[in-house]
């Protein structure tokens, strides 16, 4: 791995020839812009509707409906896997211990619904949650990208399989090796983090850094990348290890907004997890942090989220003849 500055020039000349980047990936992947453009001509718009009216009853939904797309993609391509339940024979992705914390599935089966009425039998449940994705971070005021479609759903779920997700613990080699199992490299892990601008986490996923980190069980025992007036503030929310309920912002007072402002947090040491603080370790990573930190390439981030968020919506799809359409997206045909 070059420890080449992530920012530099050639990174930006990439960031304009984007769209042709793009539309490669996803015909690579045998998606195509206009799939269903005899067939449900409006998808997208229907989709868009109902997003604004799902985020105007539940604001706090866009971080959530993001991620429900990265948990999506990381386990069996984004083939809609995460949204199956769990059979008397099977226990699914939903029911793993990654997944307990995911939230939204009532809003993507909203739409389905909506979907079928218009167009039945036609649109995949893996397309909905990548449409839905998109426009949850639109709607949360962040980049928009384009979203070929033409994804089949998937027709198996199995809960051990999202030991494919990185954990909230990991270092940055971890992260570095689970993000290029997925096709993704160093520079889409430190754009796609920029996610963690949205949405909220429990306590437990992170507490560790505040309580008994070596084990040493005394309360000087705290993870040292973590900035000291920042961890005082989490330790006044999160009172114990085992808290698994408390919710707490990951970009405090922006966590509706999505906004270049994380990678302020990471650089001042007041990334949430430790995944999140492992940026800081490796220098082509600590590069684009900093970078993003002075607020000045909002522009730049937004159109790398873009593009990263392109190839994470392609990573193993199904398609042609393959999987099926659900009818429904918790349950296989
Ligand atoms: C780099 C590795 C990553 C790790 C280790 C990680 C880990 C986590 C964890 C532990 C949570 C807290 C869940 C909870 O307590 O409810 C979370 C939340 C979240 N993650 Fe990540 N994540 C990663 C990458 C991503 C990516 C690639 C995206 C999307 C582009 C993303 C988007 C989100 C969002 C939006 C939330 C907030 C969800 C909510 O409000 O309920 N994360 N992540
Ligand atoms: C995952 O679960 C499947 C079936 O549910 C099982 O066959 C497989 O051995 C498990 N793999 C691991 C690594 O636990
Ligand atoms: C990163 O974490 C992995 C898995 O926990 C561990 O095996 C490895 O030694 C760690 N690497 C570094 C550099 O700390
Ligand atoms: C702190 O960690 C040590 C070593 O893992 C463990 O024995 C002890 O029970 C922990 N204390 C708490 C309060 O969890
Ligand atoms: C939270 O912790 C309680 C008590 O330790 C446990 O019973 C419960 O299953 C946990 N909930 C989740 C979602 O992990
Ligand atoms: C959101 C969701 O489906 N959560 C489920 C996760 O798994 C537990 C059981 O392990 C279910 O009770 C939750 O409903």
């Amino acid at each position: 791995m070059a420890s080449r500055p992530l920012s530099s020039s050639r990174m930006i000349n990439m960031g304009v020839a984007a769209a042709l980047v793009l539309s490669a990936a996803a015909m690579a992947a045998g998606l195509e812009m206009d799939f269903y453009s005899s067939t449900c001509p409006h998808v997208e718009q229907i989709v868009k509707e109902e997003m604004v009216e799902i985020l105007k009853e539940a604001p706090t939904l866009a971080g959530p409906l993001l991620r429900l797309h990265f948990h999506d993609c990381f386990v069996r391509g984004c083939d809609g896997s995460v949204l199956l339940d769990s059979t008397p024979t099977s226990t699914a992705e939903k029911d793993a211990t990654p997944n307990l914390t995911l939230r939204g599935f009532g809003s993507v089966q909203r739409i389905k619904d909506r979907l079928e009425k218009a167009c039945p039998g036609t649109v995949s449940c893996a397309d909905i949650l990548a449409l839905m994705a998109r426009d949850a971070v639109v709607l949360a005021r962040g980049p928009s990208w384009p979203v070929a479609l033409g994804r089949r759903d998937g027709r198996v779920s199995i809960a051990n399989e999202t030991n494919q997700l990185p954990p909230p613990t990991a270092n940055f080699t971890t992260l570095v090796q689970m993000f290029a199992a997925k096709g993704l490299g160093v520079k889409d892990l430190v754009v796609l983090s920029g996610g963690h601008t949205l949405g909220t986490a429990h306590c437990n996923l992170f507490s560790d850094r505040l309580y008994n980190f070596t084990g040493a069980n005394n309360l000087a025992d705290v993870d040292p990348a973590l900035d000291a007036t920042y961890l005082t503030r989490l330790r006044s929310r999160c009172r114990s290890l085992a808290d698994n309920t408390t919710l707490n912002e990951m970009d405090p007072g922006s966590f509706l907004s999505f906004d270049a402002s994380y990678y302020r947090l990471v650089a001042k040491r007041r990334g949430l997890f430790h995944s999140d603080a492992a940026l800081l370790t490796d220098p082509a990573t600590r590069a684009y942090v900093q970078r993003q930190a002075t607020g000045l390439f909002a522009d730049e981030f937004f159109r790398d989220f873009a593009n990263s968020m392109v190839k994470m919506s392609t990573i193993d799809v199904l398609t042609g003849a393959q999987g099926e359409i659900r009818n429904k997206c918790y349950l296989v045909n």
